[in-house]
């Protein structure tokens, strides 16, 4: 087991993986910019080095500034968190170049499903269904054109080097083509570098379901169910909850064992997250997260898993002390991301917490690194506090969150408590009757 964890991130996340190794008896380094100084993470570290002034690029982006501060501190590991180095799969190896472990899967598993063509093509061949579309990256307009006559109006350019949703474009006729297709490659090179960019059957109504993966490096494979995350409002996550509303124990189970079976021979190693499409009944991949998520913790909280634990113990070489027949699903999660924003304008809040009190009681859990007096700093995402409540049922989990949501006091700063109270009042929402395009409807001025 390792004795010493460095954690290379910030925020909430930093202090759950703080959380973990703590109860492993395992000591943690903490990395901080200068902005970061106070931070709770930092504070209940054991030993925290400074890596940089507060941008990101200069901080938690800064692999040397890391790495030195794992030599310094005598870390056997890195984790990365969620977001900043954790899908840079150049990082992963240098960590491993430099002899630390590195907390999550191997670096080709990181790159492959970086580029999300490559990925495509890896999933399509392990038998994962995905999306009608072109083989990889179309090479001129002609072939895109041809190709979207074949599998049918509307089709979606979307950056080969892409995710997230940037570089996307619809095309509803043949007509549109030329002007998606310019638009796509020019919101690709812009974005990411490269402006290849390939095609999909458009699908109009999604969900956004997404499976949970522990893997070992002894070729044992779980899922931990599924996640429904199509509450989101341009491309960010507000809300999610497990199960998804809209599968019945049939498809979960279907579509974990799927996963399951398609990460075995890919001989993937710790957590992952494989994305779906659901729509009419049918799953289609679009992606894989080779990471931990910030929604873990609504499949901890319905199978009593901790993830963040396994994946330090699958770092380690250990097996997984479980077997798939062994992971129950109890009840139904939620999770209210709440960020420091503005609940209707989503302008960032950032600044100085005045007041702070958490929910509690029974089926409740928060998820932050605020405390009265603490300063959010500008400077890096809006995520200050995950409220994650589970319940026996969906509607005894939706009375517990209006009540967590009523209680639940931070001053100093917007935040987007208030959009939740709305939201969780709302019938659609009540109703489990929702996709990925719901809540851009619902939090327009005029809705
Ligand atoms: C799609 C799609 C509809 N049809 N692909 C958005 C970013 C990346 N995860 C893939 N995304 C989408 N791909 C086809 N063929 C709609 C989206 C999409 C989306 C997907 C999941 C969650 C939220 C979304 C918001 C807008 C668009």
């Amino acid at each position: 087991m390792f004795e010493k964890v460095l954690i290379a991130n910030r925020g909430e996340i930093a202090l759950r993986i703080h959380r973990a190794c703590r109860e492993m008896g395992i000591r943690t380094v903490a990395v901080h910019s200068t902005a970061d100084a106070d931070a709770m993470h930092v504070r209940l570290a054991d030993e925290a080095v400074c890596i940089g002034p507060p941008p990101s690029r200069q901080s938690y982006l800064n692999v040397p500034a890391i790495l030195s501060a794992a030599t310094i501190a005598g870390a056997d590991a890195i984790h990365p968190g969620i977001g900043f180095l954790s899908e840079n799969a150049e990082f992963a190896a240098m960590v491993e170049e430099h002899g630390f472990a590195f907390i999550g899967p191997e670096p080709a598993h990181i790159r492959l499903m970086g580029d999300k063509v490559a990925a495509k093509d890896a999933a399509r061949s392990l038998g994962i269904p995905v999306v009608p579309g072109s083989d990889g990256a179309i090479a001129d307009d002609v072939e895109a054109m041809d190709l979207a006559d074949r599998i049918g109006y509307p089709v979606l350019v979307k950056a080969a080097a892409g995710g997230g949703g940037k570089g996307m474009k619809v095309a509803q006729a043949r007509g549109e083509m030329a002007e998606a297709l310019a638009l796509a490659r020019a919101e690709a090179k812009a974005n990411f570098g490269n402006d290849a960019v390939y095609l999909e059957k458009y699908l109009s109504h999604p969900r956004h379901i997404e499976i949970q993966i522990l893997a070992d490096a002894h070729g044992n494979v779980v899922h931990l169910g599924e996640r429904d995350c199509s509450l989101q409002r341009r491309h960010q996550k507000l809300l999610e909850e497990a199960p998804s509303p809209a599968l019945n124990a049939s498809q979960r189970r279907q579509i974990g064992e799927l996963a399951t079976g398609a990460m075995r021979r890919l001989g993937y190693r710790s957590a992952g997250t494989i994305e779906f499409l659901y729509q009419d009944g049918e799953f289609y991949f679009i992606e894989m997260n080779t990471r931990l998520q910030v929604e873990h913790p609504v499949s901890e909280m319905i199978t009593g898993i901790d993830l963040v634990r396994e994946q330090i113990r699958v770092a380690t070489g250990a097996p997984l002390d479980f077997r798939q027949e062994d992971v129950t699903f109890t009840g139904h999660a939620i999770e209210c991301r709440i960020n420091a924003e503005n609940p209707v304008t989503f302008a960032p809040s950032p600044g100085r917490i005045t007041d702070y009190h958490a929910p509690g009681g029974l089926g409740v859990r928060v998820d932050s690194a605020l405390y009265s007096g603490y300063k959010v700093p500008p400077n890096y995402d809006s995520l200050i506090a995950k409220l994650v409540v589970h319940g026996n049922t969906r509607n005894e989990c939706l009375m517990r969150l209006r009540r967590t949501l009523e209680e639940f006091v931070i001053g100093g700063v917007e935040t987007s408590i208030p959009l939740h109270r709305r939201l969780v009042t709302a019938a659609d929402f009540i109703n489990g009757d929702y996709d990925i395009r719901w809540l851009e409807k619902f939090v327009q001025p005029q809705s």
